[in-house]
């Protein structure tokens, strides 16, 4: 049964908005709970998104990258695209890393 539970799970990736990032894959070292309470602690309306207004209050360098990062254009971060960000930022300062 588990394989099966497994295979859904995969179907259900694969099939989402977020397909295009598969090749995104979470760092060995990124960690999952300290993201977690920096999203809480930056989505201050809790509505589960970052607007600009939240962003700037939490990380008004982060504005820069903004509309970046607000991949679909709906205005705001959702967490799916900060991790998208994030993932896209650890694997770009490892391949300038491995350059040296
Ligand atoms: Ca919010
Ligand atoms: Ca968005």
């Amino acid at each position: 049964m588990k394989i099966v539970v497994v295979g859904l799970l995969l179907t259900d990736l694969a099939t989402s908005a977020f397909a295009n990032d598969l090749a995104l894959k979470p760092p060995a070292d990124f960690d999952e709970a300290a993201w977690q309470a920096e999203w809480e602690a930056g989505d201050t309306d809790g509505d589960g998104r970052l607007s600009r207004e939240e962003l700037r209050a939490a990380n008004p360098r982060a504005l820069e990258i903004f509309d970046k990062t607000d991949t679909d254009g709906d205005g705001y971060i959702s967490p799916e695209e900060d991790k998208a960000a994030l993932f896209q930022w650890y694997k770009d300062r490892q391949s300038a890393s491995a350059e040296d």
